[in-house]
């Protein structure tokens, strides 16, 4: 059993806790707003009374914050402690932040692990929850049983930025499931439907043609989108400019769906007809 401190109670910061609490380990935690901690403190946590106290407890320092200036306040208030000191990051950001803290962290000696966690606070300590980490890999093993008790563990690399990428990557997935949905639900309930009874016929039309992405995963790391396509660009564009006005016609905004169409447009364009959807890639790969 390890020694944890944990900074930033909030929902998930609190999850954290309460999982390693109930693994056995020992747990120091501060936060901002004390009176956050007290009802961890009733679960045998030990509360910090400053940052520098909460680093010096332990093996482990988890930082869980609402952003990465916080993270950065919080850390600044306990310069004098971070020589030497092991420190995971799970504050949500961008790879920059992650790669900027992590040069901060190293200029005063400590060791830096990011990670990005693919749960909600309820999944934490259960099946089905996934931490990515990036960073120091011998920070990663040192504390791996630990980190396995909160989730499923996977280190990315050395450099510190790739979890926040992938975590980043994984919600742009999460949130055009999202943006689909909408839209369709949008669309069948201009009409009267139940997005509900709509369900059954999309849940099993989106499994059939997520079997279409290891093919399109091959021609984006390829580059050879005009290989073996079944269905062309240029016809998806019509289908693209169909929706766009059914949409219209029905009353619903084509705001998901117009930069879709014009995606698939330019790369129709520029001479890409015969190209599958994956050629997309290449068009938002040139814009910054
Ligand atoms: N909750 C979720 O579903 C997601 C799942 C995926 C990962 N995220 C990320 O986890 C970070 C923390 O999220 P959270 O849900 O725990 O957030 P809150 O409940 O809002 O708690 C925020 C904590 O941050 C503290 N805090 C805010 N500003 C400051 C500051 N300037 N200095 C020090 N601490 C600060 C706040 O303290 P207090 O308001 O109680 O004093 C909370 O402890 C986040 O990056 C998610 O993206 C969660």
């Amino acid at each position: 059993m390890s020694s944890i401190s944990i900074f930033g109670l909030g929902a998930m910061g609190t999850a954290l806790a309460r999982t390693l609490l109930k693994n056995g380990h020992t747990v120091t935690v501060w936060n901002r707003t004390r009176s956050r901690a007290e009802p961890l403190a009733g679960a045998g946590a030990k509360i910090a009374e400053s940052p520098t106290e909460a680093i010096a407890a332990s093996e482990l320092t988890i930082l869980c914050l609402v952003d990465y200036p916080a993270a950065r306040a919080v850390l600044e208030q306990a310069q004098e402690a971070l020589a030497g000191r092991d420190l995971l990051n799970l504050t949500n950001g961008t790879p920059g932040d992650a790669r900027e803290l992590g040069t901060w962290l190293a200029a005063r000696g400590a060791i830096y692990l990011d990670g990005g966690i693919m749960a909600i606070p309820p999944m934490i300590g259960g099946a089905g929850a996934l931490i990515l980490y990036s960073g120091s890999r011998a920070l990663f093993d040192r504390h791996s049983s630990t980190l396995e008790a909160l989730a499923e563990s996977r280190h990315l690399g050395e450099d510190e930025g790739l979890a926040s990428l992938y975590d980043i990557a994984l919600l742009s997935g999460m949130y055009g499931l999202f943006s689909g949905f909408l839209h369709a639900s949008a669309l069948v309930t201009s009409a009267g439907g139940k997005a509900v009874d709509f369900l059954p016929l999309l849940l099993p039309w989106i499994e059939a043609m997520s079997g279409t992405l290891p093919d399109l995963a091959g021609k984006i790391d390829s580059g050879m989108h005009g290989r073996d396509v079944v269905s062309n660009i240029a016809m998806q564009k019509i289908a693209l400019e169909n929706i766009v006005r059914a949409s219209e016609e029905q009353g619903v905004a084509p705001d998901f769906m117009r930069p879709m169409l014009r995606l698939a447009g330019d790369r129709v364009d520029s001479g890409g007809h015969g190209d599958d959807i994956s050629a997309v890639v290449e068009v938002i790969r040139k814009r910054k």
